[in-house]
């Protein structure tokens, strides 16, 4: 392999030298690398392919058992759950959000908000009461009483969703320095028609569903590698803290970092697996056996055995520990090298942080050692009152967010047909996205109102490149 590369290495090199002759000044030949390092965004995960399919690919190290355990996982990610008793995929309900996880997964990318006229697809809200801490120090989102931590807008039939959510979207406009004027999409939400009234002091958090591509990479990121970018009180007085989320990991059964979810909600992804099954579809797993319909007296039946096995609920986390992530394209068109430099030059990689070296990932040697390029932290922000929800979840406030990762976002488009951005999926666009930042990255988005078109135009080529 070494000296196949050392052969392309040197074609390469003869090429360009013949070509360098025919210019009037030859310039010294350095052997270049096949693939660019920074493409390589999975390290060994990476798939090269940019097609509507780029977030659906197994990654390609996997071995061949390990494949088929990726592709059972596809199957059930896939799978459409009905009304028990039924003889395939029984469990649905009675109150639920969705059917199936690709519904709002869908392509295993990102969902949206709704578009007008059209019900609740792949954006859920949260829901809880104002929270005290417990006797373990901990800040659990406090259930509901009677709809419990989130609103499940569907239901099988004879029972009652719990209501339904009327979105209004006011546009305010934002004037960059050099005269631009960029519209920016503010939501409002009101719940109606819920099946009971709601108390007064009901939090909300919108959510759209994420992609979930790459995540058993980050569920590798080693604990300490994390932490070291926290700055709770923004000790090296940049203005960007960065602080971790403890919350409930009830594998382990204690507070445990938090990684996954918009606001670094979920420890693990079994668990996020896990929860999934149970607040979105109605679907009890041996980790969370209590239907989501708890407590409301139109859960009439309670199965005693989980709705899903624990083969399933393995080979499901096991499908997005181990999805590809797309490489990066055109890394050396010069737009895109600039539009890299103003991204570091506006601070957006102390939050959206572009390297990591993961660790090992028990049971997952093709995530385990691979150097990656994020665009996370996976720590909470302050993003300021424009984005806040005004509801905490564990130690994250009301106006704090995890980064998200930035890799693949170029992709959205090709895959998901849309570009809406943010937790709520309320940015219509990159740029839109990027002017929502406040908070502590209230300098970042200064510095891209005073940037001039070419620079804006240069920072978008490069998260399009991502
Ligand atoms: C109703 C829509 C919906 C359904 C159905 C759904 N999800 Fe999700 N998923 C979401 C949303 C919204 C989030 C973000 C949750 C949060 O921030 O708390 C999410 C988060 C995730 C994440 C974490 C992603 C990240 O980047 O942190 C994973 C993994 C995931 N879901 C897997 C699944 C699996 C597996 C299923 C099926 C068992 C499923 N989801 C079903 C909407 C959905
Ligand atoms: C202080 C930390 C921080 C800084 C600095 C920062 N970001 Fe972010 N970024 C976030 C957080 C947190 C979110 C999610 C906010 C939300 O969804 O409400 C986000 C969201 C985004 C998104 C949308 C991602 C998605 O999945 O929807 C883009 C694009 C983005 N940032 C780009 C940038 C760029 C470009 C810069 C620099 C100009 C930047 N960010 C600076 C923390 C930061
Ligand atoms: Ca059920
Ligand atoms: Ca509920
Ligand atoms: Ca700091």
């Amino acid at each position: 392999m070494k000296h196949f590369q050392n052969l392309l290495y040197l074609i390469l090199s003869v090429s360009i030298l013949l070509t360098a002759c025919d210019s009037e000044s030859p310039v010294a030949v350095e052997p270049i690398p096949v693939f660019s390092t920074s493409e390589l965004s999975g390290g060994e995960t990476t798939i090269f392919d940019a097609s509507s399919h780029a977030f659906s690919i197994p990654a390609p190290n996997l071995s061949e058992a390990a494949l088929e355990k990726h592709l059972e996982g596809d199957v059930e990610f896939e799978a459409v759950f009905v009304t028990a008793p039924a003889v395939v995929n029984p469990g649905l309900g009675p109150i639920y959000n969705n059917v199936s996880c690709i519904n709002c997964h869908s392509r295993d990318g990102r969902g949206r908000p709704p578009d007008a006229g059209e019900g609740l697809v792949s954006l859920l809200f949260r829901l809880s009461l104002p929270k005290t801490e417990d006797a373990m120090g901990g800040k659990p989102p406090t259930p509901v009483p009677g709809f419990g931590r989130q609103l499940n807008n569907r239901a099988i039939v004879d029972t009652n969703p719990e209501g339904k959510v009327k979105i209004e979207y006011t546009e305010q406009t934002l004037t960059t320095a050099d005269g631009t004027r960029v519209h920016l999409r503010y939501p409002n939400y009101t719940l109606t028609e819920t099946y009971q009234p709601l108390p007064e002091n009901v939090e909300v958090s919108p959510r759209v569903a994420p992609a979930v591509f790459g995540l058993g990479l980050l569920e590798a990121i080693p604990e300490d590698a994390i932490l070291a970018y926290a700055d709770e009180n923004d000790a090296d007085g940049d203005g960007i803290s960065g602080k971790p989320n403890y919350v409930w990991n009830a594998i382990e059964q204690r507070y445990t970092l938090g990684r996954f979810g918009w606001k670094a909600n979920q420890p693990t992804l079994r668990q996020q697996v896990a929860a999934a099954y149970n607040d979105d579809m109605g679907i009890t797993t041996s980790l969370f056996m209590v239907e989501n319909a708890a407590g409301q007296s139109q859960l009439t039946e309670h199965s005693a055995t989980p709705e899903v096995s624990d083969e399933i609920l393995d080979v499901v986390t096991f499908y997005v520990q181990t999805l590809a992530v797309p490489a990066r394209r055109n890394v050396d068109n010069p737009q895109v090298k600039h539009g890299e430099q103003l991204f570091a030059k506006a601070q957006c990689a102390s939050c959206h942080v572009p390297t990591f070296r993961t660790g090992i990932l028990k049971g997952v040697p093709s995530v385990s050692n691979q150097t990656i390029h994020p665009y996370t932290d996976l720590l909470l922000h302050d993003m300021g009152p424009g984005l806040a929800d005004n509801r905490p979840d564990f130690h994250a406030s009301g106006s704090e967010w995890r980064t998200p990762p930035l890799w693949g976002i170029g992709l959205v488009q090709r895959v998901n047909g849309h570009t809406n951005f943010l937790h709520d999926g309320r940015a219509r666009g990159l740029m839109e996205a990027i002017l929502w930042h406040g908070g502590e990255a209230e300098a970042s988005r200064q510095a891209v109102e005073q940037m001039s078109k070419a620079e804006r135009d240069a920072l978008i080529a490069f998260l399009e490149s991502l």
